[in-house]
């Protein structure tokens, strides 16, 4: 009985210094206060040992979220950039995020041409220079703090080594987490 008790503290623990070390704490104590938001950022770290940084913004407005991501230090070309369905970061290769997030349970494909994913954002052409800029407004299958299927609070952004070919399944063949970041309330 004791035993099983000192083992349940220590779990606890655990996960209390792995949620406040990637910001999920944060996270879901605002999620408590107020459910519903008019904007919902994402700060996207480095992972998989690249150098990659950026932020992505979700701006509601009447009956559309409009998305800006912006990421800096990226080897040029085309990064596959999608929403994945677990807000944890943790990993060194972010697969603590798990698979692409998919509530309406179709195949990986490319956003506006259904079927696809309501996390298939799609690629961010990143320039010479490094830096790489995508916009993308979503009427029907994002909210901020809307019903479970369209609610993209508590998931994650993940930034790809390479590019996704909008096929591939069941995530498009993008290589690598070299990004990730929470989407939170602000
Ligand atoms: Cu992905
Ligand atoms: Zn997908």
């Amino acid at each position: 009985m004791k035993t099983r008790w000192i083992a349940s503290v220590c779990l606890m623990s655990v996960i209390m210094i792995c949620s406040v070390g990637c910001g999920l704490w944060s996270r879901s104590e605002k999620l408590e206060v107020d459910g519903s938001g008019t904007r919902a950022t994402a700060e996207i770290m480095s992972k998989s040992g690249s150098s990659v940084v950026g932020i992505a913004v979700f701006t509601a407005d009447d009956n559309a979220i409009t998305l800006v991501i912006e990421i800096e230090d990226v080897s040029p070309g085309l990064h596959a950039v999608h929403i994945h369905k677990t807000g944890d970061c943790c990993s060194d290769d972010a697969k603590s995020a798990g698979g692409h997030w998919n509530p309406t349970n179709e195949p990986h494909g490319k956003w506006g041409v259904p079927p696809f994913h309501s996390g298939d954002i799609g690629n961010i052409n990143v320039g010479s220079d490094g830096v790489g800029r995508l916009e993308l407004t979503a009427k029907d299958r994002w909210s901020i703090g809307g019903s479970p299927e369209t609610n993209i609070l508590g998931k994650a952004i993940i930034v790809h080594a390479g590019e996704d070919d909008f096929t591939s399944q069941p995530s498009g063949a993008a290589g690598k987490r070299v990004g990730c970041g929470v989407i939170a309330l602000e």
